[in-house]
């Protein structure tokens, strides 16, 4: 056993000789050996008695590239990108930070009905989705908007589904931040937390079957871990060694539950062994550390068919959702540290001054560059009509069945009754 004195450290390779060593492989049965048979653990007799302590996988640590001023610590993690790609990261992230402002502010004036903001994550979003290969699959919670728009969805797109415009993909049946693009490779997002986890293993073991070197990315909330059915997901996609990466964003928070009240264990990697699961914990404020643990988990997991978690420690800097007011529950000096002293784009930007590429010069336009951009597609989508209230009942079944065309004619004779009170000339027709 570990001694507690030295924490056990999951990194991929010692995870990778518990793997492969200790856990795939069943004992071979030998009757004459004073040694545990049972087919489900792979152990030696003791004769004292004594419990395994929770914290023999605690302190798993935090791997980094990069300091807070963007120092990059060992030269050997240096990921070594280039200005363009670097630039690229740097643009997509802050882009992200503008569309969330104005989409934020926008449900505040009661343009929209809802909205979830991803500051203080962008990191994570970049960095895994700059590691993964376009025709991977992604599974999201809701809060990787920067997944999707790393990937190339449009502005317009992202704004059409907050406004549920005839030009929304999911033609305006879903609510805000609920994207998904099949173009993409970027599952339609679920409300009921955890359901993209199984569904990812399911995914990824197909995946694995057509074996056309592809992985799936499933991306959940600490909170979100807690459900039954992370479990089902872990242990289908270990047992059934599927190339899937689950990453988990851990921000602090689950609205208003915090990581203390969520779990005693060390957070969600300590989980990975237990479940047979290569780990590895991140500083999801670091774009290079989430690109260099993704880029490599992805590696091996085509090559070897095996899932690998990633969780990426970071702060949701933001409310929960617009139906939130986090200061009932944490301080404002909490928020701003992570604001104003540990902020990924900030860490970015300093890697990025130091070597020469970015000056305040370059800031002041993009700012003004990318907002304007923002508000253009804001604007539009805000013009544009709103999907016919008949497509309500299309895409369920291939074909209209009785029942649901009775709902549909009901729905109509409805809106004809009562149309001083509903805007039907803001609909398609
Ligand atoms: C099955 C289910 N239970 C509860 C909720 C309500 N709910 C929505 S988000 C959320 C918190 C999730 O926290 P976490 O997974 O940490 O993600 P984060 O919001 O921090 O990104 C809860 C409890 C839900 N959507 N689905
Ligand atoms: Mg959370």
């Amino acid at each position: 056993m570990l001694s507690k004195n030295k924490p056990s450290i999951v990194s991929f390779r010692a995870a990778a000789v518990f793997s492969l060593h200790a856990l795939h492989r069943q004992q071979p049965f030998d009757s004459t050996l004073e040694k545990p048979q049972f087919p489900g653990a792979s152990a030696e007799f003791v004769d004292h008695l004594e419990f395994i302590q929770p914290n023999v996988i605690s302190g798993i640590p935090v791997y980094r590239v990069m300091d807070r001023q963007g120092n990059i610590m060992n030269p050997s993690q240096d990921p070594q990108l280039s200005k363009e790609t670097v630039l690229n990261f740097y643009q997509k992230m802050t882009l992200l930070n503008t569309m969330d402002r104005i989409l934020y502010e926008s449900q505040r004036q009661g343009r929209i009905s809802f909205y979830m903001t991803n500051y203080g994550e962008e990191g994570t979003h970049i960095g895994s989705a700059a590691a993964l290969d376009p025709n991977d699959l992604v599974f999201g919670q809701y809060r990787e908007a920067g997944v999707l728009m790393y990937r190339g969805f449009p502005l317009d797109l992202f704004m059409a589904q907050c406004y549920a415009n005839a030009d929304d993909l999911g033609k305006g049946r879903q609510m805000p931040v609920h994207y998904g693009s099949k173009d993409l490779n970027f599952v339609t997002i679920s409300s009921p937390l955890a359901t993209q986890i199984p569904q990812a293993a399911g995914a990824a073991y197909a995946v694995k079957r057509e074996n056309l070197n592809r992985v799936v990315i499933c991306y959940f909330g600490e909170g979100a871990a807690s459900e039954g059915d992370a479990h089902a997901g872990f242990n289908f996609s270990a047992t059934l060694e599927c190339p899937l990466i689950f990453f988990c964003r851990n921000n602090g928070y689950a609205i208003s539950t915090p990581t203390n009240e969520q779990y005693r264990g060390d957070g969600i990697a300590a989980r990975g062994p237990g479940y047979g699961m290569l780990s590895i914990r991140v500083d999801g404020n670091d774009v290079f550390a989430v690109y260099n643990a993704t880029k490599e988990a992805r590696r091996r997991a085509v090559a070897e068919n095996q899932p690998f978690l990633i969780e990426a420690m970071t702060y949701r800097i933001g409310h929960h959702s617009t139906s939130d007011d986090s200061s009932a529950y944490r301080s404002v000096d909490e928020v701003n540290y992570w604001d104003k002293q540990d902020h990924p784009i900030s860490r970015l930007r300093h890697y990025m001054a130091a070597r020469g590429w970015w000056s305040e010069d370059d800031e002041r336009i993009w700012r003004k560059q990318s907002r304007k951009t923002v508000m253009e597609a804001f604007e539009k989508a805000e013009k544009r009509l709103k999907p016919n209230p008949e497509l309500l009942f299309t895409d369920v079944y291939e074909e209209m069945i009785p029942s649901v065309n009775k709902q549909k004619e009901s729905l109509w004779r409805h809106l004809q009754q009562y149309k001083e009170h509903y805007p039907l000339d803001l609909y398609e027709k």
